[in-house]
This record gives structure tokens, sequence and C-alpha cells, in this order.
């Protein structure tokens, strides 16, 4: 990815490009104009489109004046086409006029923003704070100093760095050594402080702790951009849970934005800005190729313009969503539009938002911060399992095929292990089925807990369970799984007074031997079925005799 300086100095090129090129543009608009037209209706339509392009894109190259003024005229030249006067209107003259006088309005006195470097430094940084999962930092603060330190404290036991504060203005202070990759607030301070000291925090997650549930206490979290809200006192692994989904939601993987837009500069300057904020974006110039741009990079939010030669952001928005790969992916039309209606129109076909141009540096990226955490939050959600946490049957399997197109490339061995306890029935029929439930929680725990950060582990159906183990090969896993097997039959159950233990069989197979994900799954699911046709309570490598169990 390009440094800070590659960006900032690429950005000023585009900015004197663009610079450039609008001069040439505002000559030729006033040329257009100077003489009397002899196609009225014909001229209105070109500049209709050229006067809404300027407006759009002048005011995100910071040329606020040109880019209001633009509006303006083009406002007048859409009344002038909705009601078509019979002859070269009065006002004519000084529309004419006023478009000549455009160009006065790119004297860098005039233009603040323009003096500016264009990427906004300061801003671009602040909205960054990408968390680094090896040491989360996490912030508690709360005006009563024992909660505050007895909260940090259990915090720590969670694996997290933490820091106690009792005032807002304390712990804003405290980030000049650095930003918390998340903070727990106290809602007493909200009506204390205010939310002024929250403003320099950029989209550093903050979850809420309150005495009260009250309505105005919860739209007061709202207002101040809260992603969490619990009562006191604190259910310490509920808000462990909400932490590690809004910091894995907010990840270190960069988000994939995709630009679709026919004005080149706007979308470079778009993409610069964006990727200095540490995403990774394309821009599409071509639309008939959106098909095969989505499928390359997978894009997370898809910036789509509304008005594009041959086709129209609609149309390519609806054209995705025939596909149910695309179904889920925000489209956000990105338009000079300002016409409520037709915003409102485009977005009863397909498209999820709408941002108008022009727009900041600052609400270009965070509007597609937002809209990104959100969308990973939900598919986050939905992609694990409601019982155990554990990653789902259909996401695990996505995984898979992730990680052995990772192993190859990077000729690392891969294993995949598939697990079902054994006799599990008997269990449910003997005990009750929320027992069996109890009983599937503690092999979730007992999975996650045993193997490493790398690797995945997912709940495959009922009682059965899957695990991907990068970087290993079958006779480590073997180790690892049969560990973990030896290790669940010593867990005692209870209950209504009577102890009981469950066994659990295994299969293996490693990306040595199988090339694809799902060859790997049907081989571990083989040799899961010799672990229990060679009498259970055992772990069989996919194409060996079973091992005996010890
Ligand atoms: P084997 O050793 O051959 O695997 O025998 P088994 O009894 O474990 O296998 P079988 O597939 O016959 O039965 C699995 C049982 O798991 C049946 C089903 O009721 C139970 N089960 C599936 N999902 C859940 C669940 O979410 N909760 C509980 N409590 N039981 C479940
Ligand atoms: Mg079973």
């Amino acid at each position: 990815m390009a440094s800070q300086e590659e960006i900032a100095a690429k950005m000023k090129e585009l900015h004197e490009q663009y610079t450039v090129k609008l001069r040439g543009e505002l000559q030729s608009l006033s040329d257009l104009v100077s003489d009397v037209p002899s196609d009225f209706s014909k001229l209105l339509d070109t500049l209709h489109q050229r006067l809404h392009k300027l407006a759009g894109s002048a005011g995100t190259f910071g040329f606020a004046e040109l880019s209001e003024k633009a509006r303006q005229l083009e406002i007048q030249v859409k009344l002038w086409l909705d009601n078509p006067p019979a002859n070269i209107p009065h006002e004519w003259e000084t529309f004419a006029h006023e478009i000549g006088q455009l160009p006065s309005t790119l004297s860098p006195s005039q233009n603040g923003k323009e003096q500016d470097s264009p990427v906004n430094h300061s801003s671009t940084e602040e909205l960054l704070a990408a968390p680094q999962h090896h040491q989360v930092r996490v912030y508690v603060v709360n005006g009563d100093a024992r909660l505050a330190e007895e909260m940090a404290f259990t915090l720590r036991h969670f694996g997290h760095q933490t820091s106690w504060f009792t005032s807002l203005a304390q712990s804003t202070q405290a980030q000049a050594d650095g930003r918390p990759h998340a903070m727990i607030i106290d809602t007493d301070l909200l009506q204390e402080e205010g939310t002024d000291p929250l403003m320099s925090l950029g989209t550093v997650p903050l979850i809420f702790t309150s005495h009260c549930q009250d309505f105005d206490t919860r739209i007061q979290v709202a207002r101040a951009g809260g992603q969490g809200f619990f009562l006191h006192p604190v259910d310490i692994p509920k808000l462990v849970d909400r932490l590690s989904q809004l910091l894995r939601s907010n990840g270190d993987t960069p988000y994939r934005v995709l630009i679709v837009d026919d004005d080149r500069d706007l979308a470079q300057h778009f993409q610069l800005v964006l990727q200095g904020a540490g995403m990774e974006v394309q821009v599409l110039e071509e639309p008939s190729r959106i098909l095969d741009a989505v499928k390359e990079q997978r894009p997370e939010i898809i910036l789509m313009d509304l008005y594009m030669p041959g086709y129209s952001g609609v149309e390519l928005a609806r054209l995705l969503r025939l596909q149910d790969d695309w179904l889920h992916t925000p489209i956000v039309y990105v338009s000079g539009e300002t016409d409520l209606k037709k915003q409102m129109s485009a977005l009863g076909h397909a498209g999820d938002d709408f941002i108008t141009k022009p727009l900041s540096d600052e609400q270009l990226i965070a509007a597609v911060k937002v809209r990104v955490s959100r969308a990973r939050m939900l598919s986050e959600l939905m992609s694990r399992d409601s019982l155990t946490g554990l990653f789902n049957h259909s996401r695990i399997k996505e995984q898979l095929v992730l990680e052995v197109s990772r192993a190859q490339r990077n000729d690392a061995p891969l294993s995949a292990v598939m697990l079902d306890m054994d006799k599990f029935k008997h269990v449910n029929d003997t005990y009750g089925h929320g027992v069996g439930d109890r009983v599937i929680k503690t092999l979730a725990h007992l999975l996650q807990q045993r193997v490493r950060q790398s690797d995945t582990v997912g709940r495959y159906g009922g009682e059965e369970f899957a695990a991907i183990l990068p970087d290993c090969d079958a006779a480590s896993a073997w180790s690892i799984v049969d560990d973990i097997r030896q290790r669940f039959g010593q867990v005692t159950f209870f209950s209504e007074g009577k102890e009981f233990h469950v066994t659990l069989s295994a299969g293996i197979a490693s990306s040595t031997d199988y090339d694809n994900a799902e060859a790997m799954l049907m081989a571990a699911d083989e040799a899961l079925y010799l672990a229990k046709a060679s009498g259970r309570n055992q772990v069989c490598l996919a194409g060996q005799k079973p091992e005996e169990s010890s």
C-alpha cells in the first residue's frame, strides 16, 4: 500500500491537473454562452450536464464558492428545461455574464482550502485508529473511581490493556500517548461534560454504562455515537463479547471500497483520500466491467455515481442485486443530485443511501467507515452460531476456501478437522436437551481455548464441529486434536445429582494430500467415520489406519 507521503504527492499532482482542466472548462463554458444560441434547448441540455458535474467536483477539490455558484446556475438551467421559454429569456444576459465570472472564484484568496495540502493529514489520521489485535487498549471512564478501577482490573483478565479515568477530559488528555481502541464511558459523565470531549475521538468505538435505562439516557447514548449500552452491575462477559465484536468489525483488515464514477479526476481524488485513511480502493471507469470488478475485489461498499454515459448508477445497482453474492453489499450513490424526489426514487431501486457531492474528505472517510463497520458487524453476527458463538456451517466452509488458497500461495501446510461427539443422542435422551446444550457449549469453549489465535473453529452441525489449523501438518494436528479429545473426555458433567462423561471422535485431512477445500472436508469426514467405526473416542488421519486412543 502507498505511504502517506506518496498519497499526498499524488493528491497534489491530481489537484494541479484538475485546476488546469478547470480553467479550460470555465473558458469553454464562457465561450458556449457568449453568442445568442441557435438551438436553445440543446444548449440547455449541455449546460445542465456540465454545470452539474462542475458543482459536484469543484467543491470536492476545495473550490467551494465555484461549486456553489455552479449549483445555482444549474438550478436556473433546470427551470428553463422544465418550462421551456418561447424565446431567449431576458435573464439570459445576466446568466451568461455570471458564467463568464466563474473563473474569478479560482483565486486562492477566495478559496481557503486550496492553500492547504489537499489531503487533510490530521483528520485522516484521527479517523484511522485501526486496532491492533495483539494489544487492545481500552479506556474505562467513570466518575466513581472505585467502579472505574474495578472494571479496568476485570477487563485485564480478558487480555485487554486498560487504563481508567474519572472524567472525559482526563481521558482525552491521556490520548496524547496513544489512542485507545475502544472506550467504556459512564453516562453520568455525558451529563456533566457533554459530548464535546468525544469529538476528537474520530471513530473509536464507544460503549456506555449507566445506572438508568430510561429513554432520555438511551437517546443521549445514541447521540454520542454509542455502539453498546450496559446497565450496572455490568455483565462483564457480555461486555467483552461486545468489545470483541466491535474490534473485529473495526479490525485491522483494510476496508475494501469500489468507486464507480466516470469523472476520472473526482474518482481519483476519492480514491486517494480513502487510501490515505488506510483503505483498499479500486476505481471502475468502465461500468460494463462491474461484475468482474466486484468478483475480483469483493468490495465491502460501492460508491456509485448516479449519472454516467450509457448506464445509470441505479441500473448498475439493480444489476448487482440480481446476484445473491452482492445482495448485502452497501451501495451508496455519490451524486450531485439534490432533488429529494430523485434521491428517493434512486433509493427505491436497489441503492442503500445517498451522499451528495461536493463532500469534504472527512465526510467521505466517515461515511465509508460508518457503513463498512456496520456491514462487517452484521455479517459477523450472521456468520455466528447463536448457541456457541462459533462460526456457523457456511462461514466455516468459506473460511476453509480462503485458508486453502492462502496455504497454497504460501506453500504452507494446513489441516482441516471434523469432530463429533459420541453417542450424543444418549446424552439428550438421558439428561434432557438443556443439558445436551450445555455439553455442546463446553466443547465449543474448550476448542476455542485449546487452538491458536490464527485457527478457526466452527459449529458444523448439531454436535459436530469443524476446525481449520493453518501452518499445521497432519501429525501436529493429530497431537493437538488428540489432546483436546483427552481433555474433553475428562470433563465431568452433572445433572440432577448424577455425574457423566462424554467423548468425541475426530477426523483430520491435510492440504498436502488434498488440493481443495471440498476434498479436504470430505476426507476429514471419512476419517471421522473411520474413527466412529473403529470404536469411537479416537482421532483418525485421512487415508490412514486409526491410531489407538490412549
Ligand atoms: P455417534 O457417536 O454415532 O455420533 O452418535 P450420536 O448419538 O452422537 O449421533 P446422532 O447423529 O445419532 O445424534 C446426534 C444427536 O445430537 C441427535 C440430536 O438430537 C442431537 N442434537 C443436534 N443438535 C443439537 C443441539 O443443538 N442441542 C442438543 N441438545 N442436541 C442436539
Ligand atoms: Mg455424534
